[in-house]
């Protein structure tokens, strides 16, 4: 198996993206998914979220709230037609849970209510901060990613509860349209929450895309990505280290790569346009998505909405937590399947029907008014360095932000309503997914720079000039790949709510390993 790592290795940093879609070798003991017949079972695609009455909102009790209650279940699901159910915790029926749909400024009430067994299936380790013996095995708490939330109901890590309980979050969603998720973000074992299947979808829309015409219904569809390491009776395999007492593993890769939870499905399509929502899901792994050979689309919308004009692209790097939002144009493939891949691997199988209804919807050549940010605006710039800690035969102990262990004091406190620049400094060989909540954010640039000088010295010098960000991240950001080597700015409005957030790496086994910290936005 080629890690992400030993592969970035031999590659540089310009591979960051690509370097883990290298499936392990089947052993014995897993199951070879290649044995399997792909494009039996159709896409399926999670049901809407259904509200079930009103309640108050907590900012104006006279103004009634849709109200949903989720409840997260242990459930088992087919991932393939060929292979027994697998058991895996969902929300309510399924996994991906339901799809939210919404509109900007219309908030929504959700209570999250545990109704899991009381003995996690896969394996806690004890000796990561927040994931103590002493605690409850199963805890859950809910965060909305990309969510411009509150932060009583942000779903702060720390802010679990256990089964038979559950935590209200409320969301204003005053932001523009979007896909954003939402998933566990239980301190020391959100990466097994996550991996036994608690996420789902959640759709912000607004007038501005109302107005794109583009593909809608039936003809949009959200493509939930995500790996998992299955054994051959079906079930959730999640590897663990050598050491019993420490099974952490500092990246997961799984062997079979799902699509909204089946593995190798196939979707009918008709030839016309179609708006595909594709999301990595993965706890670590990155995706190089393309489809057929090379076909080119057009991507039109990052995590925090659309782009200013689509992008035409014949792949697309996807780490963990990113979204894109690409329009695509069987019209000229009517008959012919179509294959949705990743690098060598294939995911998917979409099957073009020889005719189809009249394609009303356009691809507009503007999508969205859009302004960069000046530097100029920045109160503060702050220098953020991401760090691993090495045992002495150099394997990783896990990741840290600022060298700073989560239960350190907050250090980062931006002023409401104020724009700062965050410099991402990589010391790591890896490439990470950092993922700030409440905001969004604008990549300014990466910059090599020599890493051996700001260790020893503490001083920055850059090597080369500086590389501005990728057509497909020239918009508003929530998540943004810091890569090896490579000075990463970020350029961040905080906007919305004072109180205590998090910023973190989006590998989960990073994330649960200390490379999470909290930031608190104040009052000016
Ligand atoms: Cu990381």
């Amino acid at each position: 198996m080629i890690t992400r790592r030993r592969f970035l290795g031999q590659s540089g940093i310009l591979a960051a993206g690509i370097s883990i879609n290298k499936l392990p070798s089947p052993q014995q003991t897993t199951l070879d998914p290649d044995k399997l017949s792909p494009y039996v079972d159709p896409l399926p695609v999670p049901l809407i979220a259904q509200s079930s009455g009103t309640r108050p909102s907590p900012e104006d009790a006279s103004l009634k709230l849709p109200y949903y209650r989720m409840a997260m279940r242990q459930i088992e699901s087919k991932v393939h037609r060929d292979l027994p159910a697998t058991r895996m915790w969902g929300f309510g029926p399924s996994s991906p849970g339901p799809t939210f749909e919404t509109r900007s400024n219309q908030g929504l009430i959700v209570e999250w209510v545990n109704e899991l067994p009381t003995r996690h299936f896969l394996p806690i380790d004890h000796s990561l901060h927040g994931a103590e013996a002493s605690l409850p095995q199963v805890r859950s708490v809910i965060h909305l990613h990309g969510g411009k939330t509150p932060a009583s109901s942000d779903g702060y890590p720390e802010h679990w509860c256990v089964p038979g309980k559950s935590v209200s979050s409320h969301y204003p969603n005053r932001q523009d349209a979007a896909m954003l998720f939402y998933h566990d973000h239980t301190m020391g074992i959100n990466r097994l929450n996550i991996y036994a299947g608690l996420q789902g979808m959640y759709f912000i829309r607004d007038e501005a895309e109302d107005a794109l015409n583009l593909p809608r219904g039936k003809y949009e569809i959200p493509l939930l990505v995500y790996d998992r390491f299955l054994l051959p009776d079906g079930q959730l395999e999640y590897p663990v280290s050598a050491k019993a007492e420490a099974p952490w593993v500092p990246e997961v890769f799984g062997n079979a790569i799902l699509v909204n939870g089946k593995l190798s499905p196939y979707l009918e399509v008709e030839p016309r346009k179609y708006r595909f929502r594709l999301m990595n899901g993965s706890n670590g792994r990155f995706y190089r998505f393309s489809l057929g050979k090379l076909l080119p689309f057009h991507l039109i919308g990052t995590e925090q909405g659309f782009l200013p004009a689509p992008v035409q692209a014949q792949r697309v790097v996807m780490a963990p937590a990113e979204r894109v939002d690409l329009v695509f144009d069987f019209a000229a493939h009517a008959g012919e399947n179509i294959l949705l891949r990743s690098d060598a691997f294939d995911i998917m199988q979409f099957r073009v029907a020889a005719k189809g209804a009249a394609d009303t919807s356009s691809l507009p050549p503007a999508l969205r008014t859009y302004a960069k940010i000046p530097e100029s605006r920045a109160v503060r710039t702050r220098r953020l360095t991401l760090d691993e800690r090495m045992d002495p035969v150099q394997r990783s102990m896990g990741m840290l932000l600022n060298n700073t262990p989560w239960h350190m004091p907050v250090t980062e406190k931006p002023v409401l309503n104020t724009t700062e620049i965050w410099e991402l400094v990589n010391l790591t060989d890896d490439s990470h997914p950092i993922h700030l909540h409440l905001v969004r954010f604008q990549i300014l640039d990466r910059r090599p720079f020599d890493t051996f000088e700001f260790q020893d010295k503490g001083t920055v010098r850059f090597t080369a000039p500086a590389i501005p960000p990728a057509p497909i991240e020239s918009g508003w950001k929530d998540t943004v790949r810091a890569d090896p080597g490579l000075i990463t700015r970020i350029i961040i409005p905080f906007e919305g709510f004072t109180g205590r957030y998090v910023w973190h790496c989006h590998i989960l086994e990073h994330e649960d390993n200390e490379m999470m910290r909290p930031f608190e936005v104040v009052e000016g």
